[in-house]
C-alpha cells in the first residue's frame, strides 16, 4: 500500500546546530510547530540510501517523547524507510538503542533524549542520529545536518493515525512496517554474554552484600529490574526510583553526588546495611559507582575497569587499547602503560570513540562525565559499568572503596575535580575563552600563583583512523609535575553557557592519598582563576556544581 507523501512548507529556525551529543533545547523550543520536523527532515536529507532500510527509534521517555515518536514515524514512512523498530511505549535507553541497531543491522537510529538534563514541560528535550555502527554520527554528518537546517523549505510526511506503541507487535504506515519491540530483551541478552552472571548472582545472594541501584525515575528502571532483580536474583527493592516518569519526579536524572545525594548518604550510613550503590542517568548511558562512604570518581572508575579486565569474561583475552576524552584524568594512561597498550586521547563527545572502536584500536573508553563503555556497543553504557563493577567485586570479594585505594597504591592517585559555572551569559563565557586563548602564547613558561606553567595550548585532534581533524576542543594549562587545568564550554546545556574547569594533580605518595580532594587541588583552583580571570569576567565567586 503506498501513501501520498505530503510536502509541508517550512522555513529555517536559527540555532539547530547539534552540540556535544545531538540537538538539545527546551521543550518549549522543540514543541514549536515545524521545529522537530525541520531537524528530522534535515537528518533524512543528509542520509542517502535509506529506501527500504530499517530505522531504530526510541527515547528516554521524557516529556514530549511520545509526541515526537509519532511525528518521526510518519516522516520515516515519507522518507522511504522499509521498517522501523521502535521500543514499546517509545522507550529505548541510549545503549539499548545502540545494541538494537547493531544486532538487527539497521541503517541507523534516532534517539530522543536530553540525557541527564531535567524533563517535564519546562525542561529539556533532545534528538540525535546514530549510524549503522550503533554510534553517534560524526562531526562531518552533524555539520551537514546543520547546514541543511539553514536552507530547509519543506518537510515530508504522510497522513496516518497514531501507532499503538503500548503492545509488542507489527503494524504498517503505508508500505513501511512498524515493529514495536521489547526495549530490554536484546540489550539484556548482550550484557549476559559479557559478564559472569553466575558469580554476580552468587554475590547478590550473599547476606553480607546489599546493593542499591537508583534509576532516578529515568529510563534504566525497567532495564535494571529485568537484569538485576529478575535475571540475577537481587532482592526486590534493590532498584529504587525504578518507574520512568516524563519529568523524572522533578529531579535531574544526573548520577553525581549532587543529584544522587540520597544514594551517597545511604552508603555513608552504616545503619543502611548497604555495601554497594550505583545510579544511572536519564537515558541510561552514564553511571555512578558508590562504595561504603566512598564515591568513585568516573576517571578512577575507567582506570579500575581497565586494570581489572582479566577478571571479566568478555575482556579476559586482553584489551586492544583504551581511550579517554581529553579532560578525563590521566589515571587510565598509567594502567595502559603498565599493560603495554595504547591510550588514545580524544575530544569530549562519545562520537569520537566510534572510529577507534570500529577499527579495533580501543576496547574500553571512558569520560570524566560519568560515562564508560566498551566495544560491545557504540555508546557509553551505565548498566554495563555497574555489571562490570559487580563482576570485579564478585571475584575480588572486597568492597569498591578498597579496590580504588589499592589501585592508588599501585598506580598513584590522579586527584581530580570538575568545577562547573552554569548559565553564564553567553557573551561573557565567550569572552573568557577568547581572552584565555589570546593569552596562551605568554602562558607557557610563565609563573602564576607560585606554580610554573610548562605548556599551554588549545587541544586539537586528528582521528588516527579517518584523519578527520577537530580544532578548539579545550584550553589546557599544564604544569611541570603533570598537573593540569582544562577549560572548555559545555556543548550540552540549554541555558546560557556552562564553563567547565577540570583540575587534576598526580599524587604518588600513599600518605597523601586521603587528603580531601578540594584541599589537594587548592593551588590549582587558585591558578585556574588567575589565568582565566573567572571571577572578573563572569562575576561568579564560586562554581555552582563541584564534582
Ligand atoms: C554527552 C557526550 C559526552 C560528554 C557529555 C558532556 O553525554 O556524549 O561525551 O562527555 O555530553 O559534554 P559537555 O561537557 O559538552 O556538556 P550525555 O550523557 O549528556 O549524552
Amino acid at each position: 500500500m503506498t501513501m501520498q507523501v505530503i510536502s509541508v512548507p517550512s522555513a529555517p529556525f536559527a540555532g539547530q546546530k547539534p552540540g556535544t551529543s545531538g540537538l538539545r533545547k527546551k521543550v518549549k523550543v522543540f514543541s514549536q510547530a515545524r521545529y522537530l520536523e525541520n531537524f528530522v527532515q534535515a537528518i533524512f536529507d543528509t542520509l542517502s540510501g535509506q529506501q527500504g532500510q530499517t530505522l531504530v527509534l526510541g527515547g528516554d521517555g521524557r516529556y514530549y517523547n511520545d509526541v515526537a515518536i509519532q511525528t518521526i514515524l510518519r516522516m520515516a514512512a515519507a522518507a522511504g524507510f522499509g521498517r522501523v523498530l521502535v521500543g514499546r511505549d517509545g522507550i529505548l535507553s541510549t545503549p539499548a538503542a545502540s545494541a538494537v541497531i547493531r544486532k538487527w543491522q539497521a541503517f541507523g537510529g534516532i534517539i530522543l533524549s536530553a540525557s541527564h538534563n531535567e524533563g517535564g514541560p519546562e525542561g529539556d528535550f533532545g534528538i540525535k542520529y546514530n549510524l549503522g555502527n550503533g554510534g553517534p554520527a560524526n562531526e562531518a554528518f552533524t555539520d551537514a545536518v546543520y547546514r541543511r537546517t539553514q536552507e530547509i523549505s519543506a518537510y515530508r510526511t504522510v497522513e496516518s493515525p497514531a501507532v499503538d506503541l503500548s503492545r509488542i507487535g507489527e503494524s504498517r504506515i503505508g508500505a513501511m512496517r512498524v515493529s514495536v519491540i521489547d526495549p530490554v530483551a536484546d540489550y539484556a541478552e548482550l550484557l549476559e554474554s559479557l559478564f559472569d552472571f553466575d558469580r554476580i548472582a552468587a554475590l547478590l545472594s550473599r547476606p553480607d552484600f546489599r546493593m542499591r541501584f537508583d534509576a532516578m525515575h529515568a529510563v534504566t528502571g525497567p532495564y535494571a529490574r529485568a537484569i538485576l532483580e529478575e535475571r540475577l536474583g537481587a532482592p526486590a527493592g534493590t532498584v529504587v526510583n525504578g518507574i520512568p516518569l516524563p519529568d523524572f519526579a522533578g529531579g535531574h536524572p544526573d548520577p553525581n553526588p549532587v543529584w544522587a545525594a540520597d544514594l551517597v548518604a545511604a552508603l555513608a550510613d552504616p545503619a543502611s546495611g548497604l555495601s554497594f550503590g550505583a545510579a544511572s542517568d536519564g537515558d541510561g548511558d552514564r553511571n555512578m559507582i558508590v562504595g561504603p562512604n566512598f564515591v568513585v570518581s568516573p576517571s578512577d572508575s575507567l582506570a579500575v575497569l581497565a586494570a581489572n579486565h582479566a577478571l571479566v569474561p568478555a575482556y579476559a583475552g586482553g584489551l586492544a587499547g583504551v581511550a579517554r576524552s581529553m579532560p578525563t584524568s590521566c589515571a587510565v594512561d598509567r594502567v595502559a602503560q603498565a599493560l603495554g597498550i595504547p591510550c588514545y586521547e580524544t575530544p569530549t563527545g562519545w562520537k569520537y570513540f566510534g572510529s577507534l572502536l570500529d577499527a579495533g584500536k580501543a576496547t574500553l573508553c571512558g569520560e570524566e562525565s560519568a560515562g564508560t563503555g566498551s566495544n560491545h556497543v557504540r555508546e557509553k553504557d551505565g548498566l554495563w559499568a555497574v555489571l562490570y563493577w559487580l563482576n570485579i567485586l564478585a571475584v575480588r570479594a572486597t568492597s569498591a572503596d578498597v579496590i580504588v585505594r589499592e589501585h592508588w597504591q599501585r598506580f598513584g592517585r590522579n586527584v581530580y575535580s570538575r568545577h562547573d559555572y552554569e548559565a553564564i551569559e553567553t557573551d561573557r563565557a565567550d569572552r573568557l575563552m577568547d581572552e584565555l586563548r589570546a593569552r596562551l602564547p605568554q602562558l607557557a613558561g610563565s609563573e602564576s600563583c607560585g606554580l610554573h606553567i610548562a605548556a599551554a595550548d588549545d587541544f586539537s585532534y586528528t582521528d588516527p583512523v579517518d584523519g578527520s581533524r577537530s580544532e578548539r576542543q579545550g584550553v589546557r594549562v599544564m604544569l611541570d609535575d603533570g598537573s593540569r587545568v582544562v577549560f572548555r564550554l559545555s556543548g550540552t546545556g540549554t541555558e546560557g553557557a556552562t564553563l567547565r574547569v577540570y583540575l587534576e594533580r598526580f599524587v604518588a605518595d600513599p600518605s597523601q592519598h586521603e587528603v580531601p580532594t578540594q584541599e589537594a587541588l587548592a593551588p590549582l583552583i587558585r591558578l585556574a582563576d588567575a589565568v582565566a580571570r573567572i571571577q572578573a569576567v563572569t562575576g561568579r565567586e564560586k562554581a555552582d556544581v563541584i564534582s
